[in-house]
């Protein structure tokens, strides 16, 4: 059975009349040549005297039309015998049938599979690749002398992920074949990871609809791959429309059925289109004499070889039939042309892939048949050793022998049976479509697949010997979304399938080292994305150093209040005897003086690389060293504002004893003269040196207790910061606990308060050079400094925070030391003759009066 047509000729659908079975169309010249191999291969085995030597082969082709009714049909026929409905011809008639060699497609083998499984008839299939028909259940008579296509899936899927292709488009004929095909196909892909970005069937019979929508599809695809599994035959049409369209760019993966196919390959114009094909074809064989066979057909053997002669040499043989036929061809022939010279896939014997399955499958019944005919006696292989009767047999008594058929094939030599399941093994040349220099496309083998080998060794395939579409050495690429670069993960689209996606760059902090990574890795905690976000970096460790400039700088600043303040006690020293440093106290000075080179000092502590002991010097030195300062001012301005008040109470005393002499009659000058009240002496009197150095040393021991407890209980220490900047590391202080360094400053803060309170209320005292309001303004641009450092400490960040903070020190000790000891240190050098005691009272009095 063959499908030497392609097509039923439309029926009519109509019940008016009786339905009659249609006639075919669509002479298909490489089917015919498999028929004529079959005659051939028959021929060679009626004129060989080793096999079948008294038995002579017969046929009945049967012309299936590409059809599953008419194969079904054709099948009935050979069952029942009954030739009414035997459109071909026959030989031999009256001789037992045997079995059937065909039913072209996978579609009608299995139709009539199911029909002659019944009968346990035996069938030979020579290009039903299906792995359908595998199922011995359902099929129990069927053979095949191709290999299953579960193997060519398989090859296909190796060959897509070999070259790395991961998005791919898929046409399936709309048959057993192709959808099964392409079914086992997408499901080893996509077990891989490969995506199918179409996926369409095409249409059996016209349907410009259907083609042109697969072609959009092809079109509008980003796909470059598309793998087709069809036979030529339904393809065709498909081509057609995508010439019109000239759609070009695109590597074709051809199944077996097509990859040979000269009606596809020798199509006019398809060269751009197809050129780089890729496919599986059957192995190739060479069968000697098979060519002349072909050449030397006769037209008037029987009706199809006279069709194939009108069609092949667009004639009309029979002139009376010409009269007749309306369609008539355009000229007569007389059977005498000559083959030799007609360019056509018949006298083609370059391509015997399938033929050569045709030839082996005519070979594997004779085979069965010699050996049940040659069957011994008693030794036979069935019920008590009995034997088949060749002119007399049952079907399934040569099914036994088919099974278990072996031979080898004439002219190749191949070994030929039947594995367990009844299949053959999947061997396959990889065949790549190359344009040769004549401009037309060359099948060239570029590898070879064996289903038999160990997975890894199945394929070979030489890369370089390819040419891809548009005559390229380069593998083309066929992907949906290129390979996202490490520093970005992949973006899954909504929707779309998991081979597209959008790279998109890992956040800060994130980073993914591998390509196509799906989720960025957080950096531990020391360590930050860097710009690429390929890597994790250390973050860069952040303090303020001694030796950079800002660094420098503010030692030299500390150096220089240092000494400043150390000679500011040296002049001091040499004036030590002089009413000026003798005034409210010398030895507060001195304390002072002592307590803003310790600040001035301390501020260099807070450089550098905060360290246990640095982190607990530089908090603790600093508030000692204001807590010693500001008491020390407070036990000065304490003195200033007693004898303030005194002065004012004193005054009022004046005041209220004039109004009591002006009542009693008395001259103003009495007034004026009235001694000085004795009271503010006595008032500012009883507060000793002692007392106010007192009080500035309690103050300072008070804060030293303080320190003392935090430093046991919860002591600063060096931290790493990671949280307040993302790509530092800033090494700092941490308090250890905030309610104690609060209360140690508040309390500095409430010392600093109350100086300036008691300077404030003595500021219009006179006396003493004015000390009282150059406490006052000291204080004031101590809180200045102080506020001011509130700001700008919150809005830095990092070691400029250290800075800051050294900064408002160094201005607050620069301050104080300006305004409290400049003007005296001015009237000590520069106006020692202000510095008398008669000088001070002088003053004094002058502005009192
Ligand atoms: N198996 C196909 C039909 C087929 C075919 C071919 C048709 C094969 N090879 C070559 C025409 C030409 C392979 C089937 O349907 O199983």
């Amino acid at each position: 059975m063959f499908s030497v047509h392609k097509s039923l000729a439309s029926a009519d659908s109509n019940t008016t009349s009786e339905p009659i079975s249609s006639g075919c169309e669509g002479f298909n010249f490489r089917v015919f040549r498999w028929t004529q191999t079959m005659l051939f291969a028959i021929n060679e085995i009626n004129g060989r005297t080793d096999l079948l030597p008294d038995t002579d082969l017969g046929y009945v082709i049967y012309d299936s039309c590409f059809t599953i009714s008419k194969a079904v049909e054709g099948t009935l026929t050979y069952l029942t015998g009954q030739d009414e409905a035997v459109p071909n011809y026959r030989c031999g008639s009256g001789a037992p049938l045997a079995a059937l060699v065909g039913a072209g497609g996978s579609d009608l083998s299995i139709a009539t599979a199911r029909i002659l499984g019944l009968y346990y008839f035996p069938q030979v299939s020579y290009s039903s690749s299906c792995s359908v028909l595998e199922s011995q259940f359902q099929f129990p008579t069927f053979l095949r002398t191709i290999p299953s296509d579960a193997h060519q899936s398989s090859a296909m899927a190796r060959l897509v992920l070999h070259f790395g292709w991961t998005w791919v488009g898929t046409i399936a004929s709309d048959d057993d074949y192709g959808k099964n095909g392409i079914k086992e196909f997408k499901e080893q892909v996509e077990e891989a990871g490969v995506c199918i970005s179409f996926s369409e069937t095409l249409p059996k019979g016209s349907s410009p609809e259907n083609i042109q929508k697969i072609v959009r599809a092809v079109v509008e695809s980003t796909a470059k791959i598309i793998v087709v599994f069809s036979s030529d035959v339904d393809l065709s049409p498909l081509l057609d429309e995508l010439l019109r369209q000239n759609v070009t760019n695109r590597t074709w993966i051809a199944s077996e059925a097509w990859v040979t196919a000269a009606t596809v390959s020798r199509h006019p114009g398809v060269q751009q289109m197809l050129g780089g094909t890729l496919g599986f074809g059957l192995r190739r064989a060479d069968i000697p004499n098979l060519q002349s066979h072909l050449l030397s057909i006769d037209p008037y053997d029987h009706p199809l070889t006279e069709e194939f002669w009108e069609t092949a040499f667009n004639c009309t043989l029979d002139y009376g039939r010409a009269l007749r036929n309306a369609k008539a061809r355009a000229g007569l022939c007389s059977g005498r042309e000559s083959l030799q010279h007609l360019n056509n896939t018949y006298t083609d014997v370059s391509q015997l892939r399938i033929t050569y399955s045709v030839y082996k499958a005519v070979y594997t019944v004779a085979h069965a048949l010699h050996n049940l005919e040659h069957c011994e006696l008693g030794k036979g292989p069935f019920e008590n050793g009995t034997c088949a009767d060749i002119n007399n047999f049952e079907p399934w008594q040569l099914m036994y022998y088919l099974k278990n058929v072996q031979f080898l094939v004439p002219h190749t030599g191949e070994r030929f049976e039947f594995r367990e399941d009844r299949d053959v093994d999947g061997l396959y040349e990889i065949i790549n479509w190359q344009t040769t220099p004549e401009g037309e496309l060359s099948y060239v083998q570029v590898g070879f697949y064996n289903s038999t080998e160990p997975a890894e060794s199945r394929m070979t395939i030489n890369n370089t010997s390819i040419i891809w579409n548009s005559d390229i050495f380069e593998v083309p690429r066929s992907v949906c979304s290129e390979i996202c670069q490490p520093g970005t993960r992949k973006g899954i689209r909504q929707g779309e399938p998991v081979c597209c996606f959008d790279c998109i760059p890992c956040a800060d902090g994130e980073i993914s080292n591998t390509s196509d990574a799906r989720a960025c890795i957080q950096c531990s905690e020391d360590d930050w994305s860097n710009a690429n976000r390929d890597a994790c970096v250390p973050k860069t460790i952040e303090f303020l150093d001694f030796g950079e400039p800002l660094g420098i700088t503010l030692i030299a600043i500390a150096a220089f209040g240092a000494l400043v303040t150390i000679l500011v006690g040296g002049v001091f020293l040499v004036h030590l005897s002089t009413p000026m440093v003798q005034v409210n106290d010398a030895l507060l000075s001195f304390f002072l003086l002592f307590s803003l080179v310790v600040t001035f000092l301390c501020s260099i502590v807070f450089l550098g690389e905060p360290r246990h002991w640095s982190c607990m010097t530089s908090q603790v030195a600093l508030a000692m060293g204001f807590a010693l300062c500001l008491s020390s001012i407070m036990g000065k301005s304490v003195v200033l504002m007693l004898r303030a008040r005194a002065i004012k109470l004193t005054r009022n005393a004046a005041k209220a004893a004039a109004k009591a002499a002006a009542a009693s009659d008395q001259s103003p000058d009495v007034v004026q003269s009235a001694p000085a009240p004795p009271a503010p002496k006595s008032d500012a009197d009883a507060l000793q040196p002692a007392h106010q150095r007192a009080i500035a040393v309690v103050c300072t021991l008070i804060q030293a207790v303080a320190c003392t407890v935090w430093l046991c209980l919860l002591p600063p220490h060096p931290t790493k910061n990671t949280a307040s900047q993302n790509i530092k590391i800033i090494l700092e202080c941490d308090p250890g606990n905030v309610v104690f360094i609060c209360c140690i400053f508040a309390y500095d803060i409430l010392l600093a308060l109350l100086a300036f309170a008691f300077a404030f209320t003595a500021r219009k005292l006179e006396d003493h050079f004015s000390e009282a309001k150059s406490i006052t303004f000291g204080m004031l641009v101590f809180f200045i400094v102080w506020i001011s450092f509130v700001p700008a400490y919150l809005s830095t960040r990092g070691k400029f925070m250290v800075a800051v903070q050294i900064f408002a020190i160094l201005a607050s000790s620069f301050g104080l030391l300006a305004c409290i000891f400049l003007p005296k240190c001015y009237v000590l050098l520069v106006k020692p003759e202000r510095n008398t005691q008669e000088q001070m009272r002088q003053r004094a009095l002058g502005k009192d009066a």
